[in-house]
């Protein structure tokens, strides 16, 4: 009988570097189910949960959550989330948070998308998103059908508070000093893949072939099945 491969995958890069867009196209080829942090806070925070309160003291200053209060709240997630495939997006994102992370499960892969902080703070002000699901738009480079309205539910975007310049100034700079470090932590353990450059487009055919090595591409079984 064939062995189904299991895959527990994190994605990193800085704040606008295209996580949530490159997720989205990963659970569409491949059989992983996708989990961010930020998406989860910003639910909280939608739900004025007591988790949601807090958080958004941080957000709005375009600071980090603290390790401990984040890393129950992600690892409850992450139980939930086994045996299936998953990827994790926006945490680990401290060195305290991934030494957590490890003591509840191994990681097999991480992906980072390499993209200069000049292209990102463009994007994030051109940035709309549809809270509920997570769905991420931009004006330029993918504008919803229908502007200000979501494609799939018809419901209204909204803008992300903290797209704001200053505080998306002040997200660069808790990169650089906390999450950079995580980069380095994961390159140790030999599981850091890094992609680099400047357009999603350009990026994401890199890690499909990459995740290929791993994983088969369950869209084109699909398609076969329905040929
Ligand atoms: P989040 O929500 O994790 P960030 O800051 O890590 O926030 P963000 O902003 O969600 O990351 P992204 O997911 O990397 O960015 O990028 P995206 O949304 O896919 O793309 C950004 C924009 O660029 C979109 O409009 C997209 O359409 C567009 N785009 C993509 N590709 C291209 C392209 O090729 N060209 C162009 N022109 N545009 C493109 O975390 C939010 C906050 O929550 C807290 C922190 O306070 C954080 O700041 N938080 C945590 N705190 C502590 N620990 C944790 N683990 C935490 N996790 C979250
Ligand atoms: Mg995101």
């Amino acid at each position: 009988m064939a062995v189904r491969p299991l895959l527990r995958a994190v994605i990193m890069g800085p704040p606008g570097s295209g996580k949530g867009t490159v997720s989205s196209r990963i659970v569409k080829h491949f059989a992983l189910k996708h989990l961010s942090s930020g998406d989860l806070l910003r639910d909280n925070m939608q739900r004025r949960t007591e988790i949601g309160v807090i958080a958004k003291t941080y957000i709005d200053q375009g600071k980090l959550i603290p390790d401990d209060l984040m890393t129950r709240l992600m690892l409850s997630e992450v139980q939930k989330l086994h045996p299936y495939n998953w990827l994790l997006d926006g945490f680990p994102r401290t060195v305290p948070q991934a030494e957590a992370l490890e003591n509840t499960c191994q990681i097999d892969t991480v992906i980072n998308l390499d993209v200069p902080f000049e292209t990102i703070k463009q994007r994030l002000t051109a940035r709309w998103i549809h809270p509920s699901s997570g769905r991420v738009y931009n004006l330029e480079f993918s504008p919803p059908k229908n502007a200000g309205i979501d494609d799939i539910t018809g419901e209204p975007l909204v803008q992300r508070d903290d797209d704001k310049p200053e505080t998306v100034t002040k997200r660069l700079k808790a990169y650089e000093a906390q999450t950079k470090p995580v980069l380095e932590y994961y390159q140790k353990k030999g599981i850091l893949e890094s992609f680099s450059g400047t357009e999603t487009n350009k990026i994401w055919p890199q890690v499909h072939a990459f995740l290929q090595t791993k994983l088969p591409d369950v869209s084109q079984q699909e398609a076969a099945s329905q040929r």
